[in-house]
């Protein structure tokens, strides 16, 4: 189901985009033809979703045939291309992306014009693939976009969950989950190739076996079967440069019905390995950065590991006579832990299966391999209980001993002795023996990056030590990206339309020449027509927070915009106190020049997150109270805006003045977010971790908001010791704000509904909310102040969004292709 979110990309023509009369009637024609012979409707009786499934069909008919000039090339020039194994991606609507790239946005806006129909109501019957959880899942898809836009020929491989992320309703401040449906209605751009199925072998048992000839090896006797299904998305590059493919595999039983089970009248029974196997494409593990710690997510990985690895090799096969030369025609990227299954999985299809020796084929699957870390977070570490291994995949487990016991002879080579021997081991003896995934995406790698300057660094100066000094230094660093064409181009077309009257249409082809606009900033004609294109965001969203909350806020005041999943390290906790904090100030001071400021909140806790969803709830508790509350009106707003996805994110980052990216210096690996607001002109209040410091480096400290502890300020609070109580009692602003919400202020109804929440803080803060909250308090008035001079925050509102051309995922994708992947890109 959709939320029907109009998307503002679709009422705007690019410049440069004009389309002729002729091929406004053909994609008129076309689109009434799918309407009749896919659709089977009638113009008269068509609903908005037929429109849309016939638009949609009429633009993929436009994408087909780039699609097979894309592979054909790519095949008969022979050149390497990039296999990114994720197992999310988190897409959002497509509509829009795809005209935008063929630049046909325009054409199909005149064509449906013509039959009377609204091409933005249209786009908003596109259900949102949410086939992630957040920033790693989005990573991919921007991933994705960029390597079509600079030609690197790509597959992504990923699982087609029939569910994706939970639909989030708030009832009564509290968090419900309701399953997505994102197929119900089917899917227009997928095909099924239901002539490209793999088998996937779970259990049973591995035993070794004498073959004829004499030589001895092992074979597994599996217990299980399932099939894995592709279907294909086209990902249409920017200006259709090249069409690649996104394979997701779906899971089915390959004995759906157990006949003679049925006929026996067990009827459930019958059907119950079918559910079973399919169980695996069912839905996506809502869990962001926690351990799943059960054998479905295990199957899951290793379903989608094992598929792509097949494919690539079935791929491979048909072009070349055998594997010797993989690694010079494939680069597998596995994204994060998820899919490192797969380096056992390519050893033992090369070994079992294709004959090869051990040193040949360790030789291809590290130079096949690399690996990106997201987190460092010890609880988002996966590591498989061995038992359960043993259970679920017994020859890779056996491989996956075999690995390390040639890792740990090397490392002793190297001179490694006792702690460091168990620290650079795949299996940690530590809490029952389980497999470090991490370690084993590693050791398979050739190149280990990470997704922020200083995130590299932690990896190198923490988790990863010991391993990167036994392997040689591979880890290197790739600080993530967001593509444009999404983040700027579809989600602010006003703002971009601007750009482009500034500095020219080949803007949109060039990030780098967003620095042209540092001049404009200091030009108050150029400002005024970016505050007027913000003010028209703002009143959209104006219009969204009103229909769907029923709150009405007013579009002069600053928008304050946190917008990520909730995370304690993350600190919305922070963002509510500080604002309970100003609303204390507000009433004790009401005839103060306040600026007015509406608070935005959106993102989904993990329905096994308790501490999150009671964070979700305070902030619906507080914005309740201060919503209603006469003594401070219009001057403070609070908005937690449900079901946050990435049409929702389109929707409020062109509206957005202030971004916050508040998390806990040393904990966010990069942050995304943070670079789509400040593309739009949003002005950051962070801290220094993640992306941010590179942000901060790019855009000055003059035009951001820097407050608090650093990563080492932090490491060395811990090793001392915070006194959270301290600082409660050395801060009187903070004091009243933790009392009111302790005591119930913004619970009336259960006065110690927050209680817990507070004494939690005080007696182990260790996310540091306490430590920082004066230096973010003391920037947050730096904010207001800076408000209050309006030339100076639309300067510094330019020069953001002049600095951050770097943060293109075009620039990020060519990093990789030349430092990991040897691949060539445009
Ligand atoms: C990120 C995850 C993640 N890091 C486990 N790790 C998951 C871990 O379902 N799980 O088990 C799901 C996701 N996600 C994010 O990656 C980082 O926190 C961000 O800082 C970063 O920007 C993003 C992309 O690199």
């Amino acid at each position: 189901m959709t939320d029907s979110l109009p998307p503002a990309a679709l009422s705007h023509p690019l410049p440069g985009e004009t389309p002729d009369e002729e091929a406004v009637r053909a994609f008129r024609q076309a689109i009434l033809d799918k309407l009749a012979y896919n659709v089977g409707g009638r113009v008269e009786r068509a609903s908005a979703r037929d429109w849309f499934v016939s638009t949609a069909l009429a633009a993929r008919d436009h994408v087909v045939d780039a699609w097979r000039r894309s592979n054909d090339e790519t095949r008969a020039e022979g050149r390497k291309g990039v296999c990114y194994l994720s197992m999310e991606f988190l897409i959002g609507r497509l509509l829009s992306d795809t005209l935008g790239n063929l630049g046909l946005t325009e054409t199909a806006r005149r064509a449906l014009d013509g039959l009377g129909v609204d091409l933005d109501a249209v786009g908003g019957q596109e259900a949102d693939a949410a086939l992630g959880n957040g920033g790693l899942g989005r990573l991919a898809a921007c991933f994705m976009e960029s390597m079509a836009s600079v030609d690197v020929p790509a597959y992504g491989y990923g699982i087609r969950y029939e569910n994706g992320l939970f639909r989030q309703i708030i009832a009564g401040g509290l968090q419900h989950e309701v399953p997505e449906d994102w197929l119900a209605l089917g899917n227009p751009w997928e095909f099924e190739r239901s002539g490209l199925v793999y088998e996937v072998r779970f259990g049973g048992h591995v035993r070794p076996e004498v073959a004829p000839d004499g030589t001895s090896r092992f074979v597994w006797h599996a217990g299980e079967i399932v099939n894995a299904l592709a279907y294909d998305t086209p990902v249409v590059g920017w200006r259709g440069v090249r069409i690649n493919t996104l394979r997701l595999w779906s899971a089915r039983a390959t004995d759906p019905l157990h006949l003679s089970e049925f006929n026996r009248g067990d009827h459930v029974g019958a059907q119950s390995a079918r559910m079973r196997a399919e169980a695996i494409s069912r839905v996506l593990y809502p869990g962001d950065e926690t351990e799943a710690g059960q054998e479905l997510r295990l199957r899951q990985e290793y379903f989608f590991a094992s598929a792509s690895l097949q494919d690539i090799i079935r791929r491979h096969l048909s072009r070349f006579p055998d594997l010797t030369n993989l690694a010079d025609q494939v680069a597998v990227q596995l994204n994060d832990t998820h899919p490192a299954i797969g380096v056992p999985e390519l050893m033992r299809l090369l070994i079992d299966v294709h004959g090869f020796g051990w040193d040949a084929a360790w030789k291809i699957t590290q130079a096949v391999f690399s690996y990106t870390n997201h987190t460092l977070l010890p609880e988002a570490l996966e590591t498989w209980a061995v038992p359960m291994m043993e259970r679920v995949l017994p020859r890779h487990m056996q491989l996956i001993y075999l690995i390390n016991a040639r890792h740990l002879d090397h490392a002793r080579a190297e001179g490694a002795r006792d702690g460091l021997l168990s620290s650079v081991s795949l299996i940690d003896e530590s809490h029952g023996r389980r497999v470090r995934m991490g370690h084993l995406a590693f050791v398979g790698s050739h190149r280990v990056n990470g997704v922020s300057a200083l995130h590299t660094q932690l990896m190198r100066d923490t988790v990863f030590t010991d391993l990167n000094h036994v392997c040689g230094d591979r880890i290197t660093n790739k600080t993530n990206g967001i593509t444009f064409r999404r983040w700027l181009h579809r989600a602010n077309p006003g703002l971009t339309a601007l750009l482009v009257e500034a500095l020219g249409p080949a803007v949109l082809d060039d990030p780098d020449r967003l620095a042209g606009l540092v001049p404009f900033a200091e030009d108050a004609s150029f400002r005024q027509r970016f505050v007027a294109q913000r003010r028209a965001a703002k009143e959209r969203l104006t219009a969204l927070v009103a229909a769907r909350l029923g709150l009405k806020l007013d579009p002069d005041a600053i928008f304050d915009v946190q917008i990520k999943r909730i995370h304690e390290y993350k600190r919305q906790l922070l963002n509510i106190v500080e604002t309970v904090s100003l609303y204390n100030t507000m009433r004790a001071h009401p005839t103060d020049n306040w600026a007015p400021r509406v608070k935005i909140l959106a993102g989904k806790a993990a329905p096994s997150y308790h501490q999150a969803k009671l964070i979700i709830r305070l902030a619906n508790d507080v914005a309740s109270v201060i919503n209603d509350d006469p003594a401070v009106g219009d001057r403070l707003k609070v908005a937690f805006i449900p079901n946050y996805n990435v049409s929702l994110a389109e929707a409020i980052i062109p509206a957005a003045d202030l971004s916050e990216q508040i998390s806990t210096a040393g904990l966010e690996a990069s942050g995304t977010g943070n670079m789509k607001l400040a593309l739009n002109g949003a002005l950051t209040i962070g801290t220094l971790d993640g992306a941010n410091v590179e942000i901060d480096e790019r855009v000055g400290r003059d035009e951001i908001f820097i407050f608090g502890l650093t990563a080492a300020e932090v490491a060395a609070r811990k090793r001392n010791g915070h006194d959270a109580r301290a600082a409660v009692a050395a801060s009187p602003d903070l004091r009243g704000a933790l009392d009111a919400i302790a005591s119930g202020v913004f619970s009336p109804d259960e006065p110690d509904r927050y209680r817990g929440l507070v004494e939690g803080l005080l007696n182990d803060d260790r996310y540091l909310v306490t430590a920082d909250f004066e230096s973010y308090s003391a920037r947050q008035r730096d904010v207001a102040a800076r408000w209050a001079r309006p030339e100076s925050w639309w300067r510094a509102a330019v020069l953001n969004t002049a600095h951050v051309g770097w943060f293109s995922s075009d620039r990020t994708i060519r990093d990789y292709a030349a430092d990991i992947w040897g691949v060539k890109a445009s």
